[in-house]
């Protein structure tokens, strides 16, 4: 079995991308999966070519996106991605579109096909905050999201995808008050637990946790 990990480079005036930091940190094998890490730019379209072109090369049984939510106070397993590209901030190329499809003949939105309570459930069982978000945004990492989901629907391929936000690490909040962010190495642990549950989701089909926040 093999994994896809991406993660984007740092966005927006930060220093360090924390999707970065943990995927660099996280072991080559996890669960009987070997872990294929790809860094990928926080650039529209650019992304998503980067990606298509790995999982060309590597074939992997799942891919799982990984990137920053400043601000977010979890981990958060992303429900869905949605077909528009809204720009809040312009990429790390100058690009801001506004309010444009992803791909003008695909469908509204694609869910994960991740098991992503099995996701969640797993985190929080394990003391880990953790939350089933259903807005991945409209920037950078809804793009890859949808734009990973749409290329495995059209092509009809056998692999299954997702992906996961997560908060600004300790070093990022240090000039920001009243900003949420998590060790470094919980949310190492986090994601090596999330790909765990990724890869054997039938491991935690028994945990009883409350995913339903609000
Ligand atoms: N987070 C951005 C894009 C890159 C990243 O790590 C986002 O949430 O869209």
């Amino acid at each position: 079995m093999k994994i896809l990990v991406t993660c984007f480079d740092p966005f927006g005036g930060e220093s360090v991308n924390p999707a970065s930091v943990v995927v660099d940190r996280l072991p080559g094998e996890i669960a009987g999966a070997s872990l294929v890490k790809l860094e990928i730019p926080t650039v529209f379209y650019k992304s998503i070519e980067k990606t298509i072109k790995a999982i060309d090369e590597e074939k992997p049984d799942f891919v799982l996106s990984i990137g920053q939510a400043g601000g977010r106070t979890r981990i958060s397993v992303e429900r869905i991605g949605i077909n528009c590209d809204d720009a809040r901030i312009p990429d790390n190329e100058g690009q801001s579109p506004d309010n444009i499809p992803i791909d003008k003949d695909g469908p509204a939105a694609h869910f994960a096909t991740i098991d992503v309570k099995a996701v969640v459930k797993t985190l929080m069982a394990h003391g880990i905050p953790a939350e089933l978000s259903n807005t991945a945004g409209t920037y950078v990492c809804n793009h890859i999201m949808y734009g990973v989901l749409n290329h495995i629907a059209k092509n009809r391929l056998p692999i299954k995808a997702g992906f996961i936000h997560i908060p600004f690490i300790s070093e990022q909040a240090v000039g920001k008050a009243n900003t949420a962010f998590m060790p470094v190495e919980e949310l190492t642990k986090g994601i090596e637990l999330a790909i765990r549950a990724i890869v054997s989701p039938e491991d935690v089909a028994d945990i009883e946790v409350e995913t339903r926040t609000h």
